[in-house]
C-alpha cells in the first residue's frame, strides 16, 4: 500500500523528496489540492470540512498505509479531526518547529514564518506556551510567500522585492535582541530559502522540517507494516501525482526538477 502525501500545492514536494531518499522501496501518491490554494486564506470551518471530506475520498481510493500532511496550515487546523474521523490510518502532520527552535536559539528571539492561517491557530499558540516559555517567539504571517514560491517553482522567476518585504518582519529587533532562527512553518518556503538567505540582514538558521517529517513517517511504517515489495513489482512505478484543479502547478518544468512525471 502506498504512502499518501497531501498539500495545497507544491509545498509537500520537499518532504516527498526526503521521503523517497529514505524509503526508495515505497510507493507514493502525492495529492495537491491546488483548486483550493492558498489554504492560508481559508475560513477555518470551511477548510476543516473540505479536508475531512477530501481525505475520506483519498483514503478510500488509494488505501494508503499512512497519510502524511506536509502542510502546516492543514495540520494545525485539522490533524486531530482527521485522526478522529479516520482512526485506522496513521497520520503524520507538520506543525511549526517551535520546540527545536526554542532549544537552539542563543539570542532568545525566534521568528516563525507561516501562512496567516497557521499564525492565528490555537495549536500554534499552544506550541509556544508549551515549549518556548524561556524565549520570545515572533509570529510572522505572510500573505504572499506561498504564492511566490509556487510562481518561482513554475516559472523560475521570483519578485525579489516582494520576498524581501514578506520576510522583513522576521528581522525586527526586540528589546535589542535579534532573531537567530527563522522557522519555515509553511512547506512552500524552503523552495525560496537560498534567496531569503541572501536577503537576510544578518545570518540566521532557517529551520526546514522536511527531513524530520520523512523520518517520522519512516518510523511509523516500521511499526505498522513491512515494505510492500510485491505491490511495487506489480505497479512498476513508485509515484503518482494528482491535483484537484488544473494541473497548472504541476508543470513539466516543476516535475522535471523533481525527476517526476505527471500521472
Ligand atoms: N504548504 C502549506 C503549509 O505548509 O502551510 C500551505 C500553503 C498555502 O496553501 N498557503
Amino acid at each position: 500500500r502506498p504512502i499518501l502525501m497531501f498539500d495545497s500545492g507544491i509545498g509537500g514536494l520537499g518532504v516527498l523528496r526526503e521521503a523517497r531518499v529514505l524509503m526508495p522501496e515505497r510507493r507514493f501518491v502525492y495529492v495537491a489540492d491546488d483548486a483550493a490554494f492558498p489554504y492560508g486564506d481559508w475560513e477555518e470551518d470551511a477548510l476543516r470540512s473540505r479536508l475531512i471530506e477530501l481525505f475520506g475520498r483519498l483514503l478510500r481510493e488509494h488505501e494508503p498505509e499512512i497519510a502524511v500532511i506536509p502542510c502546516n496550515t492543514a495540520s494545525t487546523l485539522a490533524l486531530g479531526d482527521l485522526r478522529e474521523a479516520y482512526p485506522l490510518v496513521p497520520f503524520v502532520g507538520t506543525v511549526p518547529a517551535i520546540k527545536p527552535a526554542a532549544e537552539r536559539t542563543r539570542s532568545g528571539l525566534v521568528s516563525v514564518l507561516a501562512t496567516p492561517g497557521t499564525v492565528k491557530r490555537q495549536y500554534t499558540r499552544d506550541l509556544i506556551t508549551d515549549w518556548a516559555s524561556k524565549c520570545h517567539v515572533r509570529l510572522v504571517g505572510s500573505t504572499q510567500l506561498a504564492r511566490l514560491a509556487e510562481i518561482y517553482m513554475r516559472e523560475g522567476f521570483v519578485d525579489e522585492e516582494a520576498v524581501r518585504a514578506e520576510i522583513a518582519p522576521c528581522f525586527l529587533e526586540q528589546d535589542s535582541k535579534r532573531t537567530d532562527i527563522v522557522v519555515l512553518a509553511c512547506t512552500h518556503y524552503p523552495f525560496l530559502v537560498n534567496r531569503m538567505r541572501k536577503m537576510a540582514p544578518w545570518p540566521v538558521d532557517w529551520l526546514d522540517p522536511a527531513e524530520a517529517i520523512a523520518r517520522r513517517a519512516l518510523s511509523l511504517l516500521k511499526v505498522v507494516a513491512r515494505p510492500d515489495d510485491a505491490a511495487a513489482a506489480v505497479f512498476g512505478r513508485d509515484l503518482a501525482i494528482f491535483t484537484s484543479g488544473k494541473p497548472h502547478f504541476a508543470t513539466a518544468r516543476l516535475m522535471q526538477g523533481f525527476g517526476l512525471s505527471l500521472v
